[in-house]
């Protein structure tokens, strides 16, 4: 049975990809749901019923054994509903991506960029504070990131003067870690880090999420390990497939970009 991953577009492939590097035999299947592309502007109730949605599709077509949220908006939104109603393991980024920053952390400044719908949510910090109460956390949403990385814009001049304006008020902070607190945002991890500069370490919650995943496989003995090495995984979206095919390509191609 596949791993499956959803996502409001093709964010979710950066947490795909970590899962793919890690669990080389597993199967996937992945849903990006562009046909109703931006998720982070959405109240948390709509966002909970399109994952829901979705989860039940992923169960149905492809017998799903593990799904994970890999949106935080849709982490946010609906990890511990879904957590109480299905009998399959659901994983989501944020605490993943919470424990990852404090571990990273040392100057106890952290900050996190994501959406509307995530900074909103507060979960980041709550998490964050949780694990150790030091931690200052400065939250910025960047809804105007989402966009550039669905119109395949990363490296433009038009994308940097973006990045570059959004940031500016983070780069005053003497922040030393910053989460992507959105799927989308590893795509533009050049450019992020290239404002933020040298001592900032940013953090992909994907990276930790893909070892959550890992760890709960192996402690609920659904590991496959026996399956071939990178099998071809199962795409699925709710818009355009031309689209979303070649942002997808281009994007699980490459090779990975690592602090
Ligand atoms: N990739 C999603 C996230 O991690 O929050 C959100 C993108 C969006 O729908 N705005």
């Amino acid at each position: 049975h596949p791993i499956g991953l959803m996502d409001s577009g093709v964010g979710g492939l950066t947490v795909l990809k970590e899962i793919q590097r890690l669990l080389p035999t597993e199967e996937t299947v992945y849903l990006g749901d562009q046909g109703r592309l931006p998720y982070g502007p959405r109240s948390a109730a709509e966002v909970l019923q399109f994952t829901r949605q979705i989860e039940a599709f992923l169960e149905q077509q492809a017998q799903i054994k593990l799904m994970v949220i890999a949106c935080n908006t849709a982490t946010a939104a609906a990890l511990k509903p879904l957590q109480a109603e299905v009998a399959i393991p659901i994983v989501g980024v944020i605490a993943p991506g919470a424990q990852a920053a404090v571990q990273t952390t040392r100057n106890h400044r952290i900050g996190v960029i994501a959406t509307a719908g995530t900074v909103k949510s507060d979960q980041y910090h709550q998490e964050i504070v949780a694990q150790d109460s030091q931690n200052t956390v400065i939250s910025l949403a960047c809804p105007e990131f989402v966009t550039l990385v669905e119109a395949n814009d990363l490296t433009s001049a038009h994308a940097q003067q973006v990045v570059a304006q959004k940031l500016a008020p983070l780069v005053a902070q003497n922040l030393d870690t910053l989460i992507l607190g959105c799927t989308h945002f590893p795509l533009l991890r050049p450019l992020i880090q290239s404002v933020m500069g040298p001592q900032v370490t940013l953090v992909d919650p994907g990276t930790a999420t893909a070892r959550l995943v890992a760890t709960l496989l192996a402690d609920k003995g659904l590991t496959n390990d026996q399956g071939r090495v990178h099998p071809v995984g199962r795409y699925y979206t709710t818009a355009a497939v031309d689209h979303f095919d070649f942002l997808a390509n281009q994007w699980l191609a490459q090779e990975p970009v690592h602090a």
